[in-house]
């Protein structure tokens, strides 16, 4: 196969809140590019991206989507992501791979509560990205709005590259702002025909005012560009986009087009400006990577020919067997390869790789730096792990993942379903790392964590139609955390004699607690105070932050908790690993004990929209939720509540809030931190 140059080369994704029209353009433009020859549509389950039969029926994305396509001399890698905030590890491992973004806002709704989290989730990768305000066609749309939502809500710099042709029902195309030409898609073969003509005259004035303010905005990244302005002097298309190209890939400025992906319209525009503006592998700084051995960081170029260096992003178990998901930063990946595992220090084979289209894969042979590929025959991966050859280990960052806060305990309806259970949730732990599985030490029951309601309620139908495993599923509970309300020093000593020899090992521990969403932080003697061989201050670090995830009192996971290691001293020949981390374990449970343990709840921001009839209905009802209205607005005949809840308080929410307000009323929520939890729940839980 042809091998894209890597200037030619985008790695992209599509990011929004939920509805907004990701997979609808995604399905456009595998349609404009050639890659499909029939256009699918979400809302009759035939869209190529949403390959789930779980989203078919839906119509909602659940998993991140991988594809290919060529655009003018453009290859892209395009991934579609879910809006759906049970999903959000979708959007994190996406961004943390992707060298730019197309952000999608709905016209109508504008900025919504998961464009604002996956903005942050861009913003924390440093991801260059462009906007799109799909749904023009719909009634009510206000772009205007939209632009200083982006603004104020995002606190990015809108650029707006275009203006509508028509209005919401007529909405037909675009005035291109940067080459002044209207451009209109054709309703006979579903906007494939794209026609550029002269703009009218009527509206050269309002061109005339918004091309100015591109100008300005180009001017600084092109210092010519504002003097040959004021000169009267012309300033081509080609150099403003240059200019902007500059700006957006600084994530100083976000260029903004209109369309409606549903009306086929806008699209092609799009795709042009994913190749105008947004970089390529060689425009991001180089990466930087650990290397293991030397201790060193190692700054890596996108460059085939350097030491090979590869980020699993995501896996999917397919089959039964590992599909891995690969973004190569540096370096040529070969089937047959041997590589090595970083993280886990395992040596492994690449079977075969694929280039993905959707769920269907055309097999390479070789991959290179700056491409995003995927490759079975790895059979340790996880999500994470970094890949590079044997003789020249590295290990890039992983990604951040978010803390899932739903359990729900699930019970194996046969004999059969029993013996499949492990197997299959280990499957799909494979896939996501939002997903934990534990058992209950009192009950034997197995439980399942997850992000959210959806997210579990996916998890067992998938168990039952991937896996042929039937549950039962018990209620979903909150996953609360626990922490210390005062700070406590303990010591601990443990000698035991086992099999003839004596295992030793001795701590004094300080634990303290923290401010609100500091976490765990283990802090060790100074080295050179510390006689400590270096093994076993590893361990000692390593499994006080087991113990802290273990839990103290009840097994919540402890959060929000200072452990200092005031001292460990060192019996050679007596302090032993077993002995030292018996010490420390026993140490930190009765220390948590006596530091008067509290336990916190997962607090939710929600935005909620309900017709304003039902207004007052709606927040007496999350006053009883024990709810904190932060502000209410207002969206045409919509009323717009922004609150903080207690995740306790809202499992079934959706329904009554749709019988509350004849099924009008939505909400989407987040989880925003931990907090004290009431006293009834703490004196059932035995704190009190
Ligand atoms: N009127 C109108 N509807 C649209 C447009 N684009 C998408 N839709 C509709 O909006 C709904 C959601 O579209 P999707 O493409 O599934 O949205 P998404 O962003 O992929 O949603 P998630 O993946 O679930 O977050 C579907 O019913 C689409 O048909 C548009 O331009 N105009
Ligand atoms: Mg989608």
């Amino acid at each position: 196969m042809e091998r894209p140059s890597l200037s030619s080369l985008r790695n992209i994704g599509i990011i929004s809140h939920i509805d907004a029209g990701k997979t609808t353009v995604s399905e456009r433009i595998l349609f404009y590019t050639g890659e499909t020859h029939k256009m699918g549509e979400v809302h009759n389950g035939q869209a190529v991206m949403d390959w789930m039969p779980q989203e078919q029926e839906r119509g909602i994305t659940i998993t991140a989507t991988s594809t290919s396509c060529r655009w003018g001399g453009y290859w892209i890698n395009l991934i579609d992501t879910p809006g759906h905030i049970d999903f959000t590890i979708e959007v994190e491992r996406s961004m943390r791979v992707l060298d730019g973004a197309i952000v999608i806002f709905s016209a109508v709704e504008g900025v919504e509560p998961q464009s604002e989290s996956v903005w942050r989730q861009a913003d924390r990768y440093r991801v260059p990205r462009i906007c799109f305000i799909n749904k023009m066609d719909r009634i009510g749309t206000d772009y205007p709005a939209v632009l200083d939502q982006i603004e104020q809500r995002l606190r990015g710099r809108p650029v707006l590259l275009h203006l509508p042709v028509g209005h919401e029902g007529s909405f037909s195309g675009i005035i291109d702002l940067l080459d002044e030409e209207m451009v209109l898609f054709s309703e006979a073969d579903q906007g494939m025909t794209v026609e550029r003509r002269a703009a009218p005259d009527d509206r050269l004035d309002e061109m005339r005012e918004a091309r100015e303010k591109i100008i300005e905005a180009a001017a600084d990244f092109d210092d010519t560009i504002l003097s040959d302005f004021l000169d009267g002097k012309p300033v081509e298309s080609r150099r403003l986009k240059n200019a902007l190209r500059i700006g957006t890939m600084a994530c100083r400025i976000f260029p903004v087009m209109l369309g409606s992906a549903l009306r086929n319209k806008g699209v092609q525009p799009l795709l042009d400006a994913v190749g105008s503006f947004l970089p390529s592998p060689v425009d991001i700084p180089p990466v930087e990577a650990e290397n293991p051995g030397s201790g060193g960081i190692e700054s890596l170029n996108c460059d085939p020919k350097g030491p090979l260096c590869a980020l699993a992003f995501k896996v999917l178990s397919d089959e039964g067997r590992k599909l891995t998901y690969l973004r190569i930063y540096s370096g040529t990946l070969r089937s047959g390869a041997t590589v090595l595992n970083g993280f886990r220090g395992s040596a492994e084979k690449v079977a075969r790789l694929f280039r993905m289209h959707a769920h269907k894969r055309e097999r390479i042979e070789e991959a290179y730096a700056g491409d995003i590929i995927a490759a079975t025959g790895l059979k340790d991966v996880l999500t994470g792990d970094t890949l590079s050859s044997p003789g020249h280990a590295l290990l890039l960052k992983g990604l951040t993942i978010p803390e899932p806060v739903v359990s729900q305990a699930v019970e194996p309806k046969g004999i059969e379903d029993r013996e499949k259970l492990p197997l299959a949730l280990e499957k799909l732990q494979w896939e996501d790392p939002t997903f934990r599985v534990k058992e209950d030490e009192e009950t034997g029951q197995t439980i399942l964590t997850g992000m959210g309601e959806l997210h579990l309620e996916i998890i067992a139908d998938r168990l039952a139609r991937d896996f042929g495993v039937e549950v039962k599923t018990g209620r979903p509970q909150v996953v609360y955390r626990e922490t210390i309300s005062r700070t406590v020093e303990r010591r601990e000593v443990f000698r035991r004699e086992v099999d003839g020899k004596v295992q030793g090992g001795e701590v004094l521990l300080r634990m303290a607690p923290l401010r609100r969403g500091e976490g765990i932080i283990v802090t060790m003697p100074p080295e050179e105070a510390s006689p400590l061989p270096a093994e076993l201050r590893a361990m000692l670090e390593n499994s006080l932050m087991q113990s802290c995830s273990a839990g103290g009192l009840t097994g919540y996971p402890l959060t929000d908790v200072g452990v200092t290691v005031v001292e460990v001293p060192f019996e050679p020949g007596l302090t032993t690993e077993i002995g030292l981390r018996a010490a420390a374990q026993r140490c930190l449970v009765l220390a948590v004990r006596d530091a008067s343990p509290i336990l916190l709840e997962p607090i939710m921001s929600l935005e909620l929209i309900t017709p304003s009839d039902y207004t007052g209905k709606v927040l007496g009802s999350l006053q009883q939720k024990r709810g904190r209205v932060e502000g209410i607005s207002v969206r045409g005949d919509m009323e717009v509540i922004r609150a903080s809840v207690p995740l306790a308080e809202m499992f079934g929410f959706m329904t009554e809030l749709r019988s509350a307000t004849k099924g009008r009323g939505t909400f989407t929520m987040e989880f925003a931190h931990f907090d004290l939890a009431p006293a009834d729940t703490l004196k059932k839980l035995g704190y009190v």
